[in-house]
């Protein structure tokens, strides 16, 4: 299996607790690399940009108020398969029901404010990957 990349962002309500190190340590335990990582805060018109593809959602003006609330980590993980072994480590979406043992689960504080984001495919991760990192960065 050809080895892929994936964005992972830790976002402002999991920075903001100190969860980091231990959102990057199961990344890591996982056996994913990180070839990439810088701590950031985004404008609003920023995090409009990035979550565009929901900009119909009504939680759009919500959820990018609160991405741009405070700084978050944004991460280039590597590996075999590392969308799906990245989603699988998040969990589902909202932490109420999201699988035992997932970051969502254990560390999310509802829908929104769920500590993590990860690519969702190869496309989306191609496109997410240079909104943040410039190909100087990424090993
Ligand atoms: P994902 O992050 O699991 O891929 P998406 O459906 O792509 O979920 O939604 C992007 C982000 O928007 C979610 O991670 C979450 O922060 C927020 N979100 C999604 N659905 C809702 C909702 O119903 N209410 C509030 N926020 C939501
Ligand atoms: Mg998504």
């Amino acid at each position: 299996m050809a080895v892929e990349r994936t964005l992972a962002i830790i976002k402002p309500d999991a920075v903001s607790r100190g969860l980091t190190g231990e959102i990057l340590k199961r990344l890591e335990a996982a056996g994913l690399t990180i070839v990439a990582l810088k701590r950031l805060r985004l404008t609003r018109e920023q995090a409009r940009a990035f979550y565009a593809v929901h900009r119909e959602r009504p939680f759009f003006d919500s959820l990018t108020e609160y991405m741009s609330s405070g700084p978050i980590v944004a991460c280039v993980a590597a590996g075999d398969n590392a969308i799906q072994r990245w989603r699988d480590l998040m969990g589902a979406t909202d932490p109420a029901e999201a699988a035992a043992g997932t970051i969502r689960r254990d560390l999310g504080l509802d829908k929104e404010k769920n500590a993590v984001h990860g690519s969702d495919s190869p496309e989306t991760a191609a496109t997410e990957i240079p909104f943040f990192f410039s190909a100087l960065e990424v090993e």
